[in-house]
């Protein structure tokens, strides 16, 4: 008979079926009406485990700080768990010792496991916070922008904007019209970091449409909307979405048709901003005409919508690929304002929404319960921390001064990177540039159950296993699933907990780290904490036998009727927001008092440092979207079924409109070669005519694959993009900023070899 157990991930949950070594067959939870395609990865057995603790041959011969170049081209030598931890514990005790803890960078950005006990950067954070710490990083390559600037814009933390958000219910009855920047992708909200519930947004977008909510995708590509839902399209060149912002503001101020009760009740610095639209600041209006030599839009559109957007209910929804781009500040800025001027902020269906489109959680009308983790004590002392996305020039410039924030910051030298349930050669900006950034330290670290491009660049990889190969408790927005065990790790792979449990011990922290109890032991104690604060929660086992439980309070997701920031439209005098005023701030003191010219202390237009129509766009007549992968999460699982049958020429397929294609002569399945002056990657073609014409769309997540020239084979597009942060204020990334040109790749094309197991050495 053949196991059934029960799975949470980041893109939904499961009801695994293994025969106790295979897993057998992967099945939408039982209450789940849109299973995720993702989970299919699990069936497939992959050839790229890292089965036993490997170093880099020259590190293991010759100690840390050894031919740090060779570092992904020279071969591994397998070696024992025992050896493995001395290695490592060794290291973190000399770098430490010699060096201070913030030589150690260990911000370990990324989507490891979603189960609350095997949080592979939380257990390190963990323990390394018992041990002096190391440089830490601030925010996320989803949102730092967004994480940034609505603390001084509306008071409140990103999330708890996102928690407090209009929900679903809200919209389906009473929207007229929902403007979404960035679409509204159906295939990104199957997705929730930390833990997706059952998937609801495709039927709330049905629901609602079919209710009457137009829908109207600003933005370079038709489907960003799902093509099962009728709506308009309005392209618009990527990365110029505050210019039509503004025109629409100036349509309405000169119109006549500015909500002038809810500006003077509610927000902050409207006079000043608004002499700033009108161009008495800078004598440029910022009208129309203007917008359209920078958009490509019409003007008289411009006019229109910003007409029909003031008579409807209207709501505007930003995704989140309009803040991965340079200054996308101003983007959550400016729609903000372009909100406030047409005064709907807090009437039900209208207003101002973040970030749907982007996660299946936006939009339940609930903040999140809270679901206890792994406890991570406080930082420690003295360590900095940067921004998450400036960990290249973190490496590269030691000693240098650095703004963020408000704050001043000197980039200490890195001299040992510790990478846990992250793949940096998959998601940082200019990866030609990381890998010799990369060279710099001297020992790099990581635990990894899969030989990434990542893992492939360390001295010392740790082999993990998968969230099948263990128990844990994972949250979502509307469940909470008990993880359980479907197989045996394969090789000699260790859970996180136990890896690092071995490195506590060589440390002498050894009871601290696990407070005497096993991972297993975690899971109850943290279901036990829960159950303490929800007396109506089954006992554990109870919970273990039936897998999920359904919180009383977490509605249906979306069912809940909650309005963003109505409380604040009733009485702001009586729940005034949390910024220096109480009110929205469309000027903000505390940004004027930063200096920063890129980032000033209202919603700005600022060229990005190239753009279609603008900057750059004479060499590079393109604009790259490398948005999120349909077919799997960023890299993972990118070795396997379903991401390899989405590749075309064995390649990440780029989609290209018809007449670009045709002006190059490039049919449908050729390789092509994409470049620009920071790099170049090969990709498969697929001539679609859902794009603008002047933008092609390359996926994330393609796993990494350099020739000599540092041409990446397989198609990442990070080969290509900038690696700049959004401004001083968030030092974001902005990937989204990107030009390029393209052509039909002749001659036989090499062969991708980033999903060949590595070399191999025996010991010496
Ligand atoms: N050009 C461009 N680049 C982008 C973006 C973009 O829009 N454009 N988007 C950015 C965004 S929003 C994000 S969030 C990042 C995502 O970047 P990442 O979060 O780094 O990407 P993942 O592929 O999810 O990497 C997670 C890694 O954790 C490993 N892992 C999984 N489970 C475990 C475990 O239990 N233990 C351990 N030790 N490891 C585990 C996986 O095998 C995988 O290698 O990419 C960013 N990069
Ligand atoms: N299946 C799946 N879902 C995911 C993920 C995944 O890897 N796989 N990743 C998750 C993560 S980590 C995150 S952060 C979210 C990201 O969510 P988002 O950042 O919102 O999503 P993207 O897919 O990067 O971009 C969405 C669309 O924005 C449009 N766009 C790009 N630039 C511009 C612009 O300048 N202006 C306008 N108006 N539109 C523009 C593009 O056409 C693109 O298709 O997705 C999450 N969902
Ligand atoms: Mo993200």
């Amino acid at each position: 008979m053949n196991k059934i157990t029960s799975l949470g991930t980041h893109f939904g949950p499961y009801r695994i079926e293994s025969d106790g070594d295979e897993i057998i067959a992967v099945h939408g939870h039982e209450l789940d009406p849109h299973p995720s395609d993702i989970g299919q990865a699990y069936v497939h057995r992959s050839t790229l485990r890292v089965l036993r603790p490997s170093v880099r041959q020259s590190w293991l011969r010759d100690g840390p700080n050894t031919r740090r170049p060779r570092r992904g081209n020279e071969p591994f030598v397998e070696v024992e768990w025992d050896r493995a931890i001395d290695l490592v514990s060794d290291e973190l005790k000399r770098v430490q010792g010699e060096h201070g803890p913030e030589a150690l960078f260990a911000g370990s950005y990324g989507w490891g496991s979603s189960g609350r006990v095997h949080a592979p950067s939380a257990l390190l954070f963990r323990l390394l916070r018992m041990c002096g710490g190391y440089t830490d990083v601030w925010g996320t390559y989803s949102s730092s922008a967004a994480e940034a600037i609505v603390p001084y814009v509306l008071g409140m933390r990103y999330h708890a904007a996102i928690g407090r958000g209009t929900s679903w219910s809200v919209i389906d009855k009473h929207t007229d019209l929902f403007v979404t920047f960035g679409g509204l992708r159906r295939s990104n909200t199957e997705v929730t970091y930390g833990g997706q519930g059952t998937h609801h947004t495709a039927d709330w977008m049905e629901k609602a449409r079919g209710h009457g909510t137009e829908f109207l995708n600003i933005g370079p590509i038709r489907d960003d909307i799902d093509s099962r839902i009728t709506s308009r399209w309005q392209p618009i060149r990527p990365g110029t979405d505050v210019a039509l912002m503004l025109a629409c503001i100036h349509t309405l101020l000169v119109e006549g048709r500015v909500d002038e009760g809810f500006v003077d009740t509610y927000v902050h610095g409207w006079e000043r901003f608004a002499s700033y639209v009108l161009g008495d600041t800078d004598g440029q209006p910022k009208s129309a005409s203007w917008a359209s030599g920078i958009t490509g839009i019409e003007a008289n559109t411009i006019k229109n919508l910003a007409d029909e957007m003031s008579r409807r209910r209207t709501l505007i929804n930003l995704g989140l690929s309009v803040q991965r781009a340079d200054h996308g500040e101003q983007s959550y800025w400016t729609a903000t304002a372009l909100a406030c001027a047409l005064g709907q902020i807090g009437l039900p269906g209208g207003g101002i929404a973040f970030p749907f489109g982007a996660q299946g959680n936006v939009g339940a009308g609930q903040v999140r319960k809270r679901v206890p983790g792994i406890p991570i004590p406080p930082r420690p002392e003295g360590p900095p921390i940067i921004s998450v996305s400036r960990f290249r020039e973190l490496l590269d410039n030691p000693g240098a001064i650095y703004n963020f924030n408000g704050q001043t910051g000197r980039y200490p030298e890195i001299k040992m990177i510790w990478w846990a349930g992250g793949n940096p050669f998959h998601h940082h900006q200019d990866l030609n540039e990381l890998s010799s950034a990369w060279e710099r330290p001297d020992t790099v670290i990581v635990q990894e159950p899969f030989w990434t491009p990542t893992a492939r660049r360390a001295d010392i990889v740790l082999p993990s296993t998968t969230p099948l190969e263990r128990n844990d408790l994972g949250g979502a927005e509307n469940m909470l699933i008990s993880h359980g065990k479907a197989v045996e790790a394969p090789g000699d792979a260790l859970d996180d907990y136990q890896i690092l449990e071995m490195v506590a011990e060589r440390l002498g922290i050894k009871d601290q780290f696990t407070e005497g109890r096993t991972a297993d032991q975690w899971v109850e104690v943290l279901y036990e904490i829960f159950r303490a604060e929800n007396d109506w929660a089954p006992n554990f086992e109870q919970f273990r036998e039936a897998g999920y439980l359904r919180h009383p309070e977490m509605s249906e997701m979306g069912e809940n009727e909650q309005v963003f920031l109505a409380e604040y439209r009733d009485d702001p005098t009586v729940h005034p927001l949390g910024t220096p005023s109480g009110r929205i701030e469309l000027w903000s003191e505390t940004i004027a008092e930063f200096d920063y010219d890129d980032c000033p202390p209202h919603p700005t237009w600022i060229e990005p440092f190239e753009r279609l129509g603008g900057r750059g766009s004479e060499r590079w007549p393109l604009h790259l979207v490398s948005n999120q992968p349909t077919s799997r999460l960023h890299s993972q699982y990118d070795h396997t079924e379903p991401s390899q049958g989405s590749k075309v020429a064995g390649r990440e397929p780029i989609r290209i409109h018809p007449q670009i294609a045709e002006e190059r002569g490039i049919c449908d399945g050729d390789v092509v070669r994409v470049f620009n002056d920071r790099g170049t990657c090969l990709a498969g073609a697929v001539i679609d005519d859902s794009l603008m014409p002047e933008v092609v769309q390359l996926s994330t997540g393609a796993w990494y694959d350099p020739d000599d020239d540092g041409m990446c084979r397989a198609g990442n597009p990070n080969v290509l993009t900038r690696d700049k942060g959004t401004s001083q204020l968030a030092q974001g990334p902005s990937a989204h900023t990107c030009l390029v040109e393209i052509e039909r790749f002749e001659g036989a094309a090499p062969r991708v070899e980033s999903y060949d197991p590595p070399l191999f050495a025996v010991d010496g």
